[in-house]
């Protein structure tokens, strides 16, 4: 059972008769009806607005997750967010400050606890919502299973509610009340031999390591004629391919041009964003991916995996198949180990076929306070989080 959850404004595992109902889920409320005061931590912790463009501060949440945030099932591997990336998944234009929130030791200061909300406009079938990205909620391991995390949750609840927005959507690997759709993870190999040392993949029953590293040979360069780098110029027709192109899903967001301009412009080390150009310099496609290496746990030869994650790829005049192709040789050249991919978006129908083989992590969709009729396929899933 859910202690908490239960509690919670989002679609319960046993609501099927209120699921007809599409739609909020609270009774709707104003700014003014928002709780004034911060929710009460116990007493050895304090809250503490996180500034991530102070250097210290952004290297304390550093540490928190690199040795805190998500591990796989076996616990193997950990997300190990850069600075830089972290810099720029938590500035998106429309930032509050007050978003990034830290539990600290009142004592020592040591930051133990974390969360953070990023605005973001995302439809869920005919409904375009104002809303809230939700992400990176840790916990130190040493502070486990004592109910912070539900205060986290209450207080970052509280100051968006303030902003007067009553809607998130956030992913999470464990099961929760109650996903809006389950996803699953696709890895392909880029660098076969280290993947097989770290234990991320084994050699195949009857193949040697040498027949392994053909199999996953790529292309020095990719295959698609007119694919560049994106460039600022290109930030109107990039917003025009992604508006018609996500418009086919069923939860997807709306990028204008400030979100695609910091979103999708490559930062180096952090976000990799190609378009395809044709005569005249029309765009006919884009793909993009985003740098997320992982601390290896326990391994003699590594410390780190490098993985490249695809972030949004808009197929047009480039069927998908070969704009993926070469994402995996654009990630390949760039120094990544993996790609990785969910089976959201059409990707189903490219996968097998690219080499990438099922993972055993799944992810979970969620939105709070907001009912949808009936669970959605991963096809229907237009919207990737960071
Ligand atoms: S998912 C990644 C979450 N982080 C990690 O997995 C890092 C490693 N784990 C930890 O740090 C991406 C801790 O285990 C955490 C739980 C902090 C996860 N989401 O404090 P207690 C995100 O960041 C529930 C939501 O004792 P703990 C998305 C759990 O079911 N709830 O546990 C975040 C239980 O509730 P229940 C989760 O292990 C979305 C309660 O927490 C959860 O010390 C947040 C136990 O708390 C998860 N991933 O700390 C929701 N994992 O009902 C946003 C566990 O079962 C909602 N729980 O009793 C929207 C808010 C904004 C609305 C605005 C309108
Ligand atoms: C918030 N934005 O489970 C997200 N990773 O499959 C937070 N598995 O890497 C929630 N266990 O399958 C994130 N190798 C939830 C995901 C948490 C991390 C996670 C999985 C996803 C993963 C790897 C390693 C498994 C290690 C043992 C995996 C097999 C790949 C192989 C490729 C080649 C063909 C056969 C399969």
């Amino acid at each position: 059972r859910y202690a908490f959850w239960e509690t919670q404004p989002v679609s319960q595992f046993d609501d099927q008769a209120a699921a007809a109902q599409e739609g909020p889920i609270d009774a709707p409320k104003t700014v003014a009806d928002v709780r004034q005061e911060p929710y009460t931590l116990p007493k050895e912790f304090e809250w503490s607005t996180c500034d991530v463009n102070d250097t210290k501060t952004v290297e304390e949440i550093y540490q928190l997750l690199t040795f805190n945030y998500v591990e796989d099932d076996d616990n193997m591997f950990r997300f190990d967010y850069s600075q830089d990336f972290l810099k720029w998944a938590l500035q998106p234009p429309g930032t509050r400050p007050e978003w990034v929130l830290g539990v600290r030791v009142a004592s020592s200061g040591k930051l133990v606890g974390f969360i953070t909300a990023v605005p973001a406009r995302v439809r869920v079938r005919a409904a375009a919502l104002a809303m809230v990205e939700i992400n990176y909620l840790c916990v130190h391991k040493k502070l486990r299973a004592k109910r912070l995390a539900p205060v986290l949750i209450k207080e970052i609840t509280r100051r968006v509610n303030l902003a007067g927005i009553w809607q998130a959507a956030y992913t999470a690997g464990v099961v929760l009340p109650k996903p809006v759709a389950t996803a699953t993870y696709w890895h392909r190999a880029l660098q076969p031999k280290k993947l097989i040392t770290v234990n991320f993949t084994r050699l195949a029953p009857r193949m040697t390591m040498a027949r392994t590293i053909k199999l996953f040979k790529l292309p020095a360069e990719p295959v698609t004629p007119g694919l560049r780098p994106m460039e600022h110029r290109d930030i109107p027709q990039v917003v025009a391919l992604l508006g018609v192109y996500l418009a086919r899903f069923q939860i997807a967001p709306q990028f204008d041009g400030e979100d695609v301009a910091h979103y999708l412009l490559p930062i180096p080390g952090v976000v990799h964003s190609y378009v395809v150009e044709a005569e005249g310099g029309r765009l006919t496609d884009m793909l993009s991916f985003y740098t997320l290496p992982s601390t290896v746990i326990n391994n003699a030869q590594h410390s780190k995996l490098a993985a490249a994650f695809q972030y949004y790829t808009v197929p047009a005049a480039t069927p998908l198949a070969q704009l993926m192709g070469d994402a995996l040789v654009l990630a390949h050249s760039t120094g990544h180990d993996v790609f990785n991919a969910l089976d959201i978006f059409q990707n189903s129908e490219v996968l097998k076929t690219l080499k990438f083989g099922i993972g055993d992590g799944r992810l979970r969709y969620y939105l709070y306070n907001w009912r949808v009729p009936a669970e959605l396929q991963p096809s229907d899933v237009g919207l990737v989080l960071l």
